[in-house]
């Protein structure tokens, strides 16, 4: 999910020379990463057991939502009203909104719900929630377990931007797309975009292609994803199996915004840039599941 509509091609990257800099150095960078790994694993194995008695104040966690109650937590979570075109748009055709029919909690998990309905102008409504302001972090892991929603035209998205965005705009604030699918792909994507040198740049990979290897996997199904991330290394995982990594060491390709304050979105967009304008209304109402995402 590109935050500006205004921004070029998502397919831009670096020029040859910086890009292929940045692959190299991530594998250089493997084994310090993934002993940092293991040890976050234990970590979390280490306390789970604590999880399913204790109260939120005493959460293993550096922040969670496990969407349990009969609420979307506020204190955690701000929708973003509205269809942004004068910024966050992608020139996507959803009104986002605030109401029941578009995000809510029913059984430990959260429904964001694309639906087909005229509202305010637009043809299509949605919700697009953020924790700026109310959580970021530099460095941690995520985990999250998801259902996504397939159909022409859909585009959902759990991803980060740099809480610095309001001082230092897009795409200097950087971007990391922990996951994003657009149309019946059956595909995850997880993509970083940056500024190097005045100009924006992006590095991805994908579930169909990360170096060759390929997962088969149905994304309307719970799938667990893992974001690591430390100061050498960035990388994204579903069931276990890795689809993006990016080097982020000594700040590899211009990449220091990597090491600064991030905060999560959740949105599911209908068209757009990266989908495309045609949309199958049959799909609708369509819905993101997210029954948890913690981070530590
Ligand atoms: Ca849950």
């Amino acid at each position: 999910m590109t935050y500006s509509s205004s921004s070029s091609s998502r397919n831009e990257v670096l020029d040859e020379s910086s890009s292929s800099e940045v692959i190299e150095s991530s594998s250089e960078a493997e084994t310090t990463s993934s002993s940092f790994s293991s040890s976050s694993a234990e970590q979390i194995v280490s306390s789970s057991s604590e999880t399913v008695t204790s109260s939120e104040s005493d959460s293993p966690y550096l922040w969670s939502d496990e969407f349990e109650g009969s609420s979307i937590n506020t204190d955690k979570w701000t929708f973003e009203i509205g269809t942004g075109a004068s910024g966050w748009g992608n020139n996507e055709w959803e009104y986002y909104t605030d109401r029941s029919e578009n995000a809510y909690v029913q059984d430990g998990i959260l429904h964001i719900r694309a639906n087909k309905e005229s509202y305010e102008g637009a043809s299509y409504t949605s919700a697009r929630m953020i924790t700026k302001g109310k959580f970021s972090f530099t460095y941690g892991t995520v985990e999250a377990r998801i259902a996504l929603p397939t159909g022409k035209g859909i585009w959902p998205a759990f991803w980060m931007l740099g809480e610095n965005i309001d001082q230092v705009s897009w795409p200097a604030c950087g971007e990391i797309d922990i996951i994003e699918a657009v149309n019946s792909e059956n595909v995850v994507y997880g993509t970083n975009h940056w500024q190097y040198e005045g100009s924006h740049a992006d590095y991805g990979n994908n579930t169909n292609d990360f170096h060759g290897a390929k997962k088969e996997l149905d994304i309307t199904q719970f799938h667990t994803y893992k974001f690591t991330w430390d100061e050498k290394l960035i990388a994204m995982y579903v069931d276990d199996f890795k689809y993006h990594e990016i080097s982020i060491e000594d700040n590899a390709g211009g990449t220091d915004a990597f090491h600064k304050p991030f905060f999560l979105l959740l949105n599911v967009a209908v068209a757009g840039n990266w989908p495309g304008f045609e949309v199958d209304d049959a799909q609708f109402p369509n819905e993101m599941l997210v029954d948890y995402i913690r981070v530590y």
